[in-house]
C-alpha cells in the first residue's frame, strides 16, 4: 500500500507538470484526487489493514493528498500564468503600424469666396446678420419701398406660400437689414449674408436659389463717398491694390440715387477680352443711399440719419474668382470639381 501510494504521488505529480490547460488539470484533479479518484481508491482498502498500521498509512496518504493539492493549486497558478501572458501577447495593438488615413473635406469654393468677403467687413467694424429665408412679403417688399405693382412681386419670379402673396422665399437678405434697422440701436454697421431665391430657369449664369450678400450702413452724416471709399477698399482687398473702379447710375426702388459698381477687367487690364465680353469692365455689384422712405417706414428720422446699402450675388463672384464657366458646378456638388479648390 505504501508503495501504490508512493506511485500515486509521483505518477500525479508528473501528469499536472504536463497538462496543458486548465481543463487537463481538472480532469487530472478528478482523475487523482476525486470521489472515484485512485487515492480515494487506496484509502478505501485501508479497512483491510491491523489497527497499527491504520494510523501510519491515514497520515501517509493524507501526506500524499495535501502534497497533491498543493501541486495543483500551484500548476494552475503556472497555467492562468501562462494563458494571461498568451492573451497579452495576441491582444497587444501595435501602435507602431500607421493609421488609416482620414480623407477631409474642405470649404466649398463658394463659401471661401464668401469668407474673405465677410473677414474685410468684419475687419472694417462690420456685424454679420443671419436670418430665415421664409420671410414676409412686408419685410422683403414693402418696407424696402418695392410698391404694390412692382414687377419683382410678380408669381413669375417669387415663390410664394400662399395665394394672398403675404409669406414667400427671400428674394435678397434685405429683409434682415430691415429687421436690425427696426431693433438696433443707431449706428448700424452690417452685412447680411444667405440664400435668396428667384424664379429663374437654370442656366450657366443663373439659378433659382443662389447666395447674396447684402451691406448697410446707417449714421448721422453719411455720403456716397462713404459708399464708394468703403466699396473701392474691398474691391482692393479681393482683386488687390490698385484695382480700378467705375460707378454707373442705376435704379433700385430702395435707394436713391441707386449705382451699379464695376471692376476694371482683371484679365485685359481694360482693354476689353473673352472675360469682359470686350468691356474692358466687369459689373460687380449694386448700391446706393438708402431711399428716406426706408428709413421713415423702419422708423428712422431720415432727416438726422442717411445711409448706403449694396448687394452682391455671390456665386457670380466666386465663378470669376476661381475660374469657375458655369454656375451649375457650383451647385452639382462633384467632389472631382470641388476638391479642385
Ligand atoms: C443687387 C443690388 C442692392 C441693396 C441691395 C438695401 C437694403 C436695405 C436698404 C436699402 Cl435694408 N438697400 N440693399 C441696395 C442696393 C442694391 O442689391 O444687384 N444685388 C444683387
Amino acid at each position: 500500500m505504501k508503495e501504490q501510494l508512493a506511485k500515486i504521488k509521483a505518477d500525479a505529480l508528473s501528469a499536472f507538470e504536463r497538462a496543458s490547460d486548465a481543463a487537463a488539470l481538472d480532469a487530472l484533479r478528478v482523475k487523482y484526487l476525486g470521489k472515484k479518484g485512485e487515492l480515494t481508491g487506496v484509502l478505501k482498502m485501508m479497512g483491510k489493514l491491523s489497527p497499527e498500521e491504520r494510523p501510519v498509512m491515514g497520515q501517509l496518504a493524507n501526506d500524499v493528498r495535501a502534497a497533491l493539492e498543493g501541486a495543483l493549486d500551484a500548476c494552475s497558478e503556472k497555467l492562468e500564468a501562462a494563458a494571461l501572458e498568451l492573451r497579452l501577447k495576441s491582444e497587444a495593438v501595435d501602435v507602431t503600424i500607421p493609421g488609416k488615413p482620414v480623407s477631409l473635406g474642405h470649404r466649398h469654393p463658394m463659401y471661401i469666396a464668401l469668407d474673405e468677403i465677410k473677414d474685410i467687413f468684419i475687419g472694417m467694424g462690420f456685424e454679420v446678420l443671419e436670418g430665415p429665408e421664409v420671410e414676409l412679403a412686408v419685410y422683403n417688399f414693402d418696407k424696402l419701398n418695392a410698391g404694390e405693382n412692382h414687377p419683382s412681386r410678380d408669381w413669375s419670379d417669387t415663390f410664394y406660400f400662399d395665394t394672398n402673396s403675404r409669406v414667400m422665399l427671400r428674394s435678397q437678405t434685405s429683409p434682415m437689414q430691415v429687421r436690425a434697422m427696426e431693433t438696433r440701436p443707431l449706428p448700424i454697421r452690417v452685412i447680411a449674408p444667405g440664400r435668396v431665391y428667384r424664379k429663374d430657369e437654370v442656366d450657366a449664369t443663373h439659378s433659382p436659389m443662389f447666395h447674396q450678400v447684402e451691406g448697410l450702413v446707417i449714421d448721422k452724416g453719411v455720403t456716397m463717398a462713404d459708399l464708394k471709399g468703403t466699396l473701392n477698399t474691398v474691391v482692393e482687398q479681393l482683386y488687390g491694390a490698385g484695382t480700378k473702379t467705375r460707378f454707373r447710375p442705376h435704379h433700385f426702388p430702395f435707394t436713391e440715387p441707386s449705382c451699379e459698381m464695376d471692376v476694371q477687367c482683371h484679365k485685359c487690364g481694360g482693354v476689353g477680352c473673352p472675360t469682359c465680353k470686350g468691356e474692358g469692365w466687369i459689373e460687380l455689384l449694386g448700391a446706393g443711399m438708402v431711399h428716406p422712405r426706408v428709413l421713415e417706414m423702419a422708423g428712422i428720422d431720415s432727416e438726422v440719419y442717411t445711409g448706403w446699402a449694396f448687394g452682391i450675388g455671390l456665386e457670380r463672384t466666386a465663378l470669376r474668382r476661381f475660374k469657375i464657366a458655369d454656375m451649375r458646378l457650383i451647385f452639382e456638388n462633384d467632389v472631382r470639381f470641388l476638391e479642385q479648390f
